[in-house]
């Protein structure tokens, strides 16, 4: 495909690249997206369920919905877009992996220092005093669980609609977004700020933009490449092509 072979030669001349990701970069594993439209909480809006005010008005229900998408993630594995992320990682002088995502699924395909906008659902805290809630305490399957200090109610660890960023986590992004040269914005719907303006701060700074998604997004009218393409049928292609370029045969 044609804008491949364009992205491969400002590939091959970049020293620093970035890749942020979004829920579709896990769609292929099973996790589905925010927008779930057969899901058990289709009738709910993530908006309510992935908020603090969602979960002081119903922490049971909250609760349940975070037990039902860990059940999922138990069974899922990384794709071959989580490689081959993985696999870019090691292909630039400097790379910076920020995901939007919670799941962990980077990880599980062996990406180093991922940055975590959004948090993580495999960890719980309290509520009340923050304290960690160990994970290996087997969660019960019903009823929410108290911290064991103050009595409050256990969370997850993620970052809910109208809460702050972990300032660290936000910090690295937005260094690594300002210094880069090339900037992948790949399965993210580039809706949920801060994270959406990640892209401009690295366009503002000079990088080229290349957006990966089978859609198109606010963000393709800004963005310099848009593969209209899965992230998991994109990605193996151009990251075997670059390593042929580059001379290195696994
Ligand atoms: C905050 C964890 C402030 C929970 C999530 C301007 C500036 C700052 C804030 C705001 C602002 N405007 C509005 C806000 C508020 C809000 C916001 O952005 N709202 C939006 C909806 C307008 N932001 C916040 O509340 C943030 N906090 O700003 O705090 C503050 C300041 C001071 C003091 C206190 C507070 C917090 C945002 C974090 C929310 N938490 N997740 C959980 O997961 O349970 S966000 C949640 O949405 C997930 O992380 C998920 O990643 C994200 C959804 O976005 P995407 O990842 O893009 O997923 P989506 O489904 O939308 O799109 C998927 C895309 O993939 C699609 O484009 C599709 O085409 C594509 N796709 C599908 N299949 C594939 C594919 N692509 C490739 N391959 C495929 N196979
Ligand atoms: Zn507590």
């Amino acid at each position: 495909m044609e804008i491949y072979l364009e992205v491969i030669e400002k590939l091959l001349q970049a020293n620093y690249v970035v890749v942020l990701t979004g829920a579709g970069v896990s769609a292929e594993s099973g996790i589905s997206t925010f927008r779930d439209p057969n899901g058990l909480w289709a009738k709910f809006s993530p908006m309510e369920l992935a908020s603090i005010e969602g979960f002081l008005s119903n922490p049971q229900r909250v609760w349940d919905w975070y037990q039902y998408r860990r059940n999922i993630l138990n069974k899922a594995k990384p794709n071959s877009g989580h490689y081959a992320i993985a696999e870019m990682g090691k292909l630039f002088r400097q790379f910076s992996l920020i995901t939007q995502n919670v799941d962990r699924l980077h990880q599980a395909a062996r990406s180093s220092d991922v940055i975590e906008l959004h948090g993580n659902i495999i960890e719980n805290h309290c509520f009340s005093c923050k304290k960690p809630y160990p994970v290996e305490r087997n969660l019960p399957d019903k009823d929410i669980p108290r911290c064991p200090d103050c009595g409050g109610l256990i969370r997850p660890s993620v970052v809910w609609f109208g809460e702050m960023l972990p300032i660290d986590a936000l910090q690295k992004a937005e260094n690594a977004s300002a210094n880069c040269d090339i900037f992948f914005s790949i399965g993210t719907s580039a809706e949920v700020y801060p994270a959406a303006s990640l892209p401009y701060v690295a366009k503002q700074n000079g990088a080229i933009l290349v957006e990966v998604n089978p859609n198109y997004t606010q963000l393709t009218s800004f963005v310099d490449y848009h593969i209209h393409e899965t992230s998991e049928k994109a990605l193996p292609e151009l990251v075997s092509t670059l390593k042929k370029a580059k001379g290195i045969y696994d």
